[in-house]
């Protein structure tokens, strides 16, 4: 005889999310969309804010979606009665009374599948920071990690006709994740990030990388599945080439000499890769990116990186971003003389690279291994491991993208050495063709620029705020003095706090004539000291911050070049602007 059903065991049960914690998606799943025909699953979803995790406990993802007149026991959860929200959004941005909800959300929605092919791919462009997806009532696979994308298959459930999609993402800030609980930007909840389906053939072509080595292009692709056979790439204009594949995975190196990529001409060439009955097709940019001593070579020739640091950030619609805003963060930084970009902390939008790569401007692409992560726990690692390949494995095509950032400001300890020097030793492993950085601390018993982790390091980043929170700059100049770096440096952030329209002595904290003193000073001290070979302010536009409550600050970090509206510069951009096109000059 089985046990009557007991309405009140999921009150006791504290193991309930056990079930979910597997089938987790990662880089080894991740199927690349270059080129690809997409089914959008972007525009209205039905939301319900989950603060006690009912959702999980009550296994809502298993209610069919009868009229409550037909229900026949009571019902905490009813998504067709659910509030509309949009994807890409963030329920942080949707009501006054979500802004600081920290907790899982559920998104449900239906969609309609025809069968034409006989595979389908969801493809989750970002949801911050777990999730886990369930079709029809059915747990399909798990993701953690807040700014990269996902894959999980849907083959051997959807049904042909009607589907329902419940996707539940979960923001809850924790010291085990990646970032860790305190942090200095938003924590936004949600579906940011295109959702769509990937239709695709019985044996498809999961990712693929070009890139230009000693004696032309390297070329490899993976498959879904461990078959043998050729695959056809095409790079127009220059070479084609049958590449065998042996289990699933083919690479050789075809001898081409293509014209390079740079900032100034960012020169591209369509790639095609044919395997079976599937085609990906890409705009790639050629050139190599390499340290030599202190100094940094792209194709060859040393370069200074005039850049500025920017968050994905926006007063309106959070953390979600679309072309023309990454547009106007591009012109904004060109503008200001820059040739490079410090995607600040986590990995930004894809559309940002793609851009980057047409318009010309270098970048640095870091994951948010930031302050004080849970260096000594495995999980941690394997979260922060696994979203730097996803990184990697999305933009790995990308000539804007120069350096993989592992980490930033994380205090010298043993367990953060092993963990990092780890990211590091990885990044290099999938991806020898880029540079590796951090941003690092300084030694401050001896005052210089020293950090253990440099000898894995092929560029140190320093973020030093001379002028601003060490009000001395006689501290900076003692700092390069006593440094001998044997790798290039760049100064990975720089700057200060300045309410635009707020004006005064150059001493007056916050003002705006503060900010620019404090980068004129900056300037005419880092400029000429050969080993540092960029400097990247801190930053583009100010940014939402719930760390800065002054009657200045009002919630945001107001270290912008320009305000929060990405609308008006303060006089600080001048100043470095003048500084940047003297050095072109
Ligand atoms: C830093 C952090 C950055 C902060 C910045 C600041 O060193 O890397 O994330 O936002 O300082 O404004 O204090």
């Amino acid at each position: 005889m089985t046990a009557p059903h007991d309405p009140f065991g999921h009150l006791h049960d504290e193991d309930y999310a056990g079930a979910y914690a597997g089938r987790r998606a990662g880089h080894a799943t991740l199927v690349s969309i270059a080129g690809r025909e997409l089914i959008s699953l972007d525009g209205p979803w039905r939301f319900t804010p989950d603060l006690f995790d009912e959702g999980l406990r009550q296994r809502w993802f298993a209610d069919d979606e009868s009229p409550p007149a037909e229900w026949t026991v009571p019902r905490d959860y009813d998504s067709t009665r659910a509030v509309q929200l949009p994807v890409p959004g963030c329920w942080t941005m949707a009501r006054p009374e979500w802004r600081f909800f920290e907790g899982a959300g559920w998104y449900a929605r239906d969609f309609h599948w025809d069968g034409f092919m006989p595979r389908l791919v969801l493809r989750v462009g970002a949801a911050n920071y777990a999730a886990l997806v369930f079709l029809d009532g059915v747990f399909i696979g798990s993701h953690r990690g807040g700014s990269t994308p996902f894959c999980v298959e849907l083959t051997q459930h959807v049904r042909v006709g009607r589907n329902r999609l419940l996707i539940q993402v979960d923001n809850r800030r924790r010291a085990d994740r990646v970032p860790m609980h305190h942090f200095d930007w938003p924590n936004d909840g949600g579906l940011y990030r295109s959702v769509d389906l990937l239709p695709l053939p019985d044996c498809f072509i999961r990712t693929f990388s070009v890139a230009l080595v000693s004696g032309g292009i390297a070329v490899s692709v993976d498959l879904s599945d461990a078959v043998d056979g050729i695959a056809q790439v095409e790079i127009a204009r220059l070479a084609t080439a049958g590449l065998v594949v042996t289990g699933g995975h083919g690479e050789t190196v075809i001898a081409a000499v293509p014209k390079l990529w740079s900032p100034e001409q960012p020169q591209r060439y369509t790639v095609t890769m044919r395997f079976g009955a599937d085609r990906v097709t890409d705009d790639v940019g050629f050139r190599t990116i390499e340290v030599r001593g202190t100094d940094i070579l792209l194709n060859g020739t040393s370069i200074y990186l005039r850049g500025v640091c920017v968050h994905e950030d926006d007063a309106i619609l959070g953390k979600v971003t679309n072309d023309a805003d990454i547009r106007r963060r591009f012109a904004d930084a060109k503008e200001l003389g820059c040739n490079f970009l410090r995607l600040a902390h986590y990995p930004h939008h894809e559309r940002v690279a793609e851009i980057a790569d047409e318009l010309g401007m270098l970048l640095w692409a870091e994951i948010p291994v930031y302050w004080a992560i849970d260096f000594d726990n495995s999980e941690t690692y394997a979260d922060a491991e696994n979203q730097l390949l996803e990184m990697i494995e999305r933009d790995r095509n990308r000539a804007s993208v120069i350096l993989w950032g592992v980490g930033n400001e994380n205090a010298d300890t043993d367990a953060r050495y092993h963990f990092m020097s780890s990211l590091a030793a990885t990044a290099r492993r999938a991806d020898p063709s880029r540079l590796v950085g951090a941003a690092c601390l300084i030694n401050r018993e001896r005052f210089a620029i020293e950090d253990r982790l440099a000898e894995h390091l092929d560029v140190i980043g320093l973020n030093e705020y001379f002028g601003w929170y060490e009000p001395d700059f006689a501290g900076l100049r003692q700092l390069l003095a006593n440094s001998r770096p044997d790798c290039p440096v760049i100064v990975s952030e720089v700057g200060a706090d300045a309410l635009y329209g707020h004006r005064g002595g150059t001493r007056e904290l916050f003002t705006e004539d503060c900010q620019a003193d404090i980068y004129r000073q900056q300037i005419a001290i880092v400029s000429g000291v050969p080993w540092l070979r960029g400097f990247c302010a801190w930053l583009l536009y100010d940014f939402r911050s719930e760390r800065r409550q002054t009657r200045f600050a009002c919630g945001f970090n107001r270290k912008g070049l320009i305000t929060e509206d990405k609308a008006s510069r303060k006089l600080a951009f001048t100043v470095l602007a003048d500084w940047y096109r003297a050095m072109t000059e």
